[in-house]
């Protein structure tokens, strides 16, 4: 059985991009936590896994694949039918652009609004940086939104929701006012099965209370 090494579903969004992929596809699975920060042993756990030190990490058989976006791929080559990248060319190539814009981009917004799916701040401003981040990220879903005509960014649910899904509910925990765009796809997403799912395990998830002290 393949095996997900995660951190918080809560807390980590690394963690939950492969994991809406993977469950996404319909592909069996077990989740290995790894308490990150809190567990005395966590960095050699991790690094039992994978030499880069950082979830998630796919276990499949002799195999491992580090890297959230890898093991995307990794998900949609081993279930085809469940089309996690679109169809079309054009469209493909762009949902992989942009969930690579995900990977390497937008410093400021992951620190200054870390993952936690769950709270709700209840005053936040973000700085000059952090705002022009959103507005590219706003960018992004009205563009491909355009491209495919939704509800997901490319039509139906794929990769390019999975790195984004975890941005809307940073989005939604500091309270950042949406366009009439994100608003509409944000809706998409919360009545998504999948999503709703990664909801519920982050509901139940660990409370980390220095992360949660971090919201005001
Ligand atoms: N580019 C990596 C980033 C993974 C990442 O930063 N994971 C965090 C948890 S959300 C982590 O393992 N942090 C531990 C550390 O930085 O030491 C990916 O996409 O998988």
């Amino acid at each position: 059985m393949k095996r997900l090494v995660v951190g918080s579903m809560n807390y980590s969004s690394w963690s939950a991009r492969p994991w809406l992929a993977l469950t996404h596809a319909g592909i069996e699975f077990r989740m290995h936590l790894i308490e990150l920060f809190v567990d005395p042993r966590w960095r050699e756990k991790v690094l039992q896994f994978s030499g880069a030190g950082k979830v998630p990490i796919l276990i499949d058989g002799p195999s491992s694949v580090h890297e959230s976006l890898a093991i995307c791929e990794y998900a949609a080559e081993l279930a085809p039918d469940a089309r996690l990248w679109p169809e079309d060319r054009a469209l493909r190539a762009r949902a992989r652009a942009i969930s690579c814009e995900m990977v390497s981009n937008f410093h400021t917004l992951r620190n200054e609004l870390p993952t936690n799916v769950r709270a709700r701040a209840k005053q936040f401003a973000p700085s000059e940086r952090a705002r022009e981040e959103i507005a590219r990220v706003f960018d992004i879903w009205s563009a491909s939104l355009q491209s495919s005509g939704g509800p997901f960014l490319f039509g139906d649910f794929t990769i390019a929701d999975c790195m984004y899904a975890p941005v809307a509910t940073r989005f939604r925990t500091y309270g950042i006012e949406l366009s009439a765009d994100a608003a509409r796809y944000s809706e998409a997403l919360w009545q998504q099965p999948v999503v709703q799912q990664w909801e519920r395990l982050a509901q139940e998830a660990p409370a980390i209370p220095e992360y949660d002290a971090l919201l005001t």
